[in-house]
């Protein structure tokens, strides 16, 4: 009998609707390959859903998602809503509500791919951020006061937990032990005096389980320094919500665009259905046009399967990105070619 997956597919607003498409026809593809299939539900929640409804999903948003095996976005934000009114209205509520608590994003530098860094070459740079990503310092604790007034005040709480950095670093210890063996957390406990010797205080607790890794910590303003002056020496980097965000575009930039990266927002324990999301935005300066780059909405695709337990279909799909970018001069205008969306999609999928 042919397994079928549940997935919800969420478009959202700008580029996330011309990069699902590709995304989806590269699943199909190796899904008849390797003998399952995929059945999607799309949802049209986004900021032009907002500006329609006033709400970026439904009431019930959450319980429709609840019964699908993964979920697959393409990007949230366009000018005109708020970007806090389409983040908190959508994809934290979804993170959050589906306890999605690692957000798991790999950068590689591929041959064929020219780093803006001078040090990133190709086999040398494969690194994996992972992002705590339902606490820290997206915290929605917190409040404005005397609206308008010279004496306006606003105030935001950062939130970290013992069972949820724990949880986070446990996974990202785990992950160095069956990578590379290294791990580097990312810290500012010279600055911020509560919070980060907290968490380099659990970093250290966790550590103890995990003796076959060897770990440092960096601050997060030297740690982006390294990322760029010698970012083959990373392996597993672990760093909160809002570090980790930063350090992953960087990192996507000095791997050639963040157009490549892609991301797992994931339930280890598997009680919910995980998300999967390239690392970019919207992009609304290139909406429309045809010709953002869909690696990272494939990519992402590729983690989806290997979540679902497809990993030689998901190899299927990583191998096809390199070898489109290493046997072909076919590349989208971020990484300084000409080709559109559909054009480099049919390459890949004929090297597929
Ligand atoms: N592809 C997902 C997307 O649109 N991300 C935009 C963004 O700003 N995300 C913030 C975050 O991941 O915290």
């Amino acid at each position: 009998m042919t397994t079928n997956h549940r997935i919800a597919l969420i478009p959202g607003d700008g580029i996330g609707t011309e990069v699902l498409p590709p995304a989806q026809q590269v699943l199909d593809v190796v899904g008849r390959r390797h003998g399952f299939s995929l059945s999607y539900t799309s949802y049209d929640w986004s900021c032009e859903r907002y500006l329609r409804e006033g709400a970026m999903m439904p009431a019930d948003g959450i319980d429709q998602l609840r019964d699908k095996d993964a979920i697959l976005l393409g990007a949230v934000g366009y000018p005109g809503v708020p970007d806090h009114v389409s983040l908190w209205g959508l994809l934290i509520p979804i993170r959050r509500g589906f306890r999605q608590y690692v957000n798991l994003r790999p950068i590689r530098v591929f041959e064929g791919i020219d780093s803006p860094v001078r040090g990133a070459r190709p086999g040398e740079v494969d690194v994996v951020v992972v992002r705590e990503n339902t606490e820290g310092e997206y915290s929605e604790v917190g409040g404005r006061l005397h609206r308008g007034f010279p004496e306006e005040i606003a105030v935001q709480e950062a939130m970290f937990t013992r069972a949820g950095v724990s949880r986070v670093l446990d996974y990202a210890f785990t992950l160095a032990s069956q990578r590379g063996g290294r791990l580097t957390s990312a810290t500012k406990s010279n600055g911020i005096v509560h919070t980060m010797p907290f968490w380099d205080q659990l970093v250290t607790e966790r550590a103890a389980s995990f003796p076959e890794v060897a770990w440092d910590q960096e601050h997060i303003d030297a740690l982006a320094a390294k990322f760029v002056l010698e970012p083959a020496r990373f392996d597993v980097v672990v760093a909160s919500n809002l570090f980790g965000d930063i350090l992953s575009d960087l990192a996507a930039a000095v791997a050639g665009s963040i157009g490549i990266a892609p991301a797992a927002n994931l339930n280890p324990e598997r009680d919910f259905p995980s998300m999967f999301e390239p690392v970019h935005g919207s992009a609304p300066d290139i909406a429309g046009k045809g010709i953002a780059n869909p690696l990272g909405a494939i990519w992402s695709a590729a983690m989806m399967l290997d979540h679902l337990g497809h990993p030689d279909a998901a190899r299927d799909i990583t191998d096809a990105i390199a070898s489109v970018l290493a046997k072909t001069d076919v590349r989208t205008r971020d990484l300084g070619g000409t080709a559109t969306t559909a054009e480099f999609t049919d390459r890949l999928i004929e090297l597929l």
